[in-house]
């Protein structure tokens, strides 16, 4: 299949595709069509041109067609043990209908922005097919970013309306959204926008409505108004290209990049990808523990599954509440049989010791799946023999927001698998490794990894910045797909992702620009320069250090560090707070004034016989003042 995918993409493609409903057929001879190259024109992406689908019918309606309204399309499961719910196809349909018809008469409509901020409640994938099955562009903002971060969102796509709710519990705290949607809306105003509708979801069980603060004229209560609307809408038939969502993702500059997917290409892609990397079968109870507010929620909670009519599973809470063993209970209560997570939940729940998953059966298990950073061996042998009891394949899913769906990853059986390698290629997928200067390399090799041609799933721009877009994956090396990562290949031809080439972290498998967590800090009134670095950490896969030069005369102190580090909480989200903050009288720059973060890197690793040549510095002397401050 591999071969045919690669030899004949539009021929391969299309037969997959004819499995899908479509409105109308694309135009045969436009399957694909694209150029990747800047030196010649634009560079554009298109696939299934002419082609008019829906996404919202294909995952929903196509499964009701075919027989299987009365089977679950969603579990959920609460943060609280005993809190859960259950939808069949049918009834998850008449939901979205409910909100679609809610939505309609507001006056949202194709192509119209709006933007989810909700907890992992059902109401979330709910919202997104809500907005697919009108046409409307869904952006959803994982729920744990800030205020701010959320406000920038929200002034860059311009929504007719955010989605929230009142509050939600994760593990023991509770968390009001609707003060931080709240705090967000009044920042986007001072920028110029003002959102027209905060509908808000009033989750009961953490907080009454009476107690939630409330904007009259702009603030309605969801159970007050959607469920009034009838349980039937008709769908709106879109292009192929016509946009789908947009999620904003950290790039190395401080603007988060509105990374745009579109509607025909996306739906096929992650349909696909998700029925061979799971092997997946009708019987199946699918889990993944992603958060839909990143890609892996749309692809592989929302889209991919129920693409295939797969019965899903949505939990709210945290893998460590009430206890370590969360996640084997969850997996035993609802005979969970693929189950698809992160090395930093794998890691974690390794150092909480094997008694809290032996305890637990797990004998429904089937496959096991990885994603958000490289896992490491020991963590693959652990989730491997301990979780999976050592008949559980693994697929570790290589891919990014950009991809739309999985770009590497073992396919389960098929071939021999080796701890902490993504294997190889998906159908239609072209992985190559090139040198600095964009040369291909052959055999076994490291260097920079670029992807040829495009695939159904890639994403076609970033939101009104076509020109990043370009400059950011394309310009690097020309004709290719820059991935930003580091890979190298094995006498086998595996391929094993070595990180980030760029200045993005990845933090517990979130990524997050280091620019962005310096301008944070920059912004507090005694930070005078910030310059942040990735750093091995035993869980997060890697940690947030900050070296900061405080403004002139201003001396350094534990309440200070404690409000530089809430600084990019709020500025960004507890996820983005520094592990360490390293105090810096200066930082290690050239004469031409660029920080070397090559020496900072080697410091915050503590390897200070690595820190390579540094006189190229303008003062080579900070270096030993940054050593000295070590333990400060
Ligand atoms: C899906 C997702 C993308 C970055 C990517 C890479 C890292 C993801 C990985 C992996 C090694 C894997 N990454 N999966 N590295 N092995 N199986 O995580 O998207 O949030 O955009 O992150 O994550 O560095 O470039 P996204």
């Amino acid at each position: 299949m591999y071969e045919r995918s690669i030899k004949d993409p539009a021929g391969f493609w299309s037969e997959i595709a004819d499995a899908f409903y479509w409105k109308e057929k694309w135009n045969p001879s436009e399957v694909c069509s694209e150029n990747l190259d800047v030196s010649k024109g634009p560079v554009h992406i298109s696939w299934f041109k002419g082609g008019k689908t829906n996404i919202c019918y294909n995952a929903v309606d196509r499964n009701i067609e075919a027989g299987n309204g009365d089977k679950i399309a969603m579990y959920w499961e609460g943060n609280e043990p005993g809190q859960d719910g259950k939808l069949t196809y049918s009834e998850l349909r008449e939901k979205v209908c409910q909100l679609a018809n809610y939505l309609k008469s507001v006056g949202v409509g194709k192509g119209d922005a709006v933007v989810i901020y909700l907890p992992m409640l059902l109401e979330l994938p709910i919202a997104m097919l809500a907005c697919a099955r009108i046409g409307a562009v869904h952006s959803v903002v994982f729920a744990g970013f800030s205020a701010d971060s959320l406000a920038q969102r929200i002034v860059d796509c311009k929504p007719k309306l955010v989605l929230t709710c009142n509050a939600v519990k994760r593990g023991p705290k509770p968390i009001l959204l609707k003060d931080i949607v709240d705090a967000a809306l009044v920042e986007s105003e001072k920028n110029g926008f003002s959102v027209g509708i905060c509908l808000t979801y009033e989750n009961q069980s953490v907080m009454k409505r009476q107690d939630t603060k409330w904007q009259a004229g702009r603030d309605v209560w969801w159970q007050d108004v959607v469920t009034n609307f009838p349980t039937k809408c008709d769908v709106e038939w879109v292009d192929a290209e016509d946009p789908l969502f947009l999620l904003y993702t950290s790039g190395s500059t401080g603007k988060p990049k509105g990374v745009m997917h579109t509607s025909g290409g996306y739906m096929v892609y992650t349909a696909t990808t998700f029925k061979y990397a799971f092997d997946y079968k009708p019987t199946d109870i699918y889990w993944c523990t992603a958060d839909c507010g990143w890609i892996t929620g749309h692809s592989y909670v929302t889209y991919g599954p129920l693409l295939n009519g797969a019965a899903v599973l949505v939990f709210e809470g945290t893998p460590n509440y009430p206890d370590a063993g969360r996640c084997w209970d969850i997996v035993d209560k609802y005979k969970v049989s693929i189950f698809y997570t992160a090395p930093t939940l794998v890691r974690s729940l390794m150092r909480d010791g094997n008694e809290y998953v032996t305890r637990y059966s797990r004998k429904s298990l089937r496959v096991l799946g990885s994603v958000g950073e490289p896992i490491n061996p020991s963590a693959w042998r652990w989730f491997y023999n301990v979780v999976g009891d050592s008949k559980c394949p693994i697929s570790d899913t290589w891919w990014q927001t950009e991809t739309g769906g999985f770009m590497m990853t073992p396919l389960p059986g098929a071939w021999p698998q080796k701890p902490g390698s993504a294997t190889f290629p998906f159908f239609g997928v072209q992985p190559v490794i090139v040198d600095e200067k964009g040369q291909e390399i052959e055999g076994e090799c490291s260097g920079y990894l670029c992807i040829k041609k495009s695939w159904p799933g890639a994403f076609r721009t970033l939101y009104g910045d076509h020109d990043r877009y370009e400059t950011t994956y394309f310009k690097p090396f020309a004709g290719y797909y820059f991935t930003g990562d580091g890979c190298s290949r094995d006498k086998d031809g595996y391929h094993w992702l070595t990180g980030r080439v760029d200045d993005v972290i990845n933090v517990s498998g979130h990524r997050i620009g280091t620019a962005e967590v310096e301008s944070a800090l920059v912004s507090h009134p005694q930070c005078a320069e910030a310059a942040v670095v990735g750093v091995e950490h035993e869980v997060k896969g890697q940690g947030i250090y900050a070296f900061v030069t405080l403004v002139d005369g201003v001396p350094y102190s534990e309440e200070l560090r404690k409000s530089l580090i809430s600084k990019v909480r709020t500025q960004i989200g507890a996820f983005a707070a520094p592990d360490r903050i390293h105090w810096a009288p200066g930082l290690p720059k050239t004469r031409s004034g660029k920080i070397m973060r090559r020496i900072l890197r080697k410091i915050a690793a503590k390897q200070l016989d690595e820190l390579g040549d540094i006189s190229t510095l303008a003062d080579p002397g900070v270096v030993d003042q940054l050593i000295a401050l070590k333990d400060c």
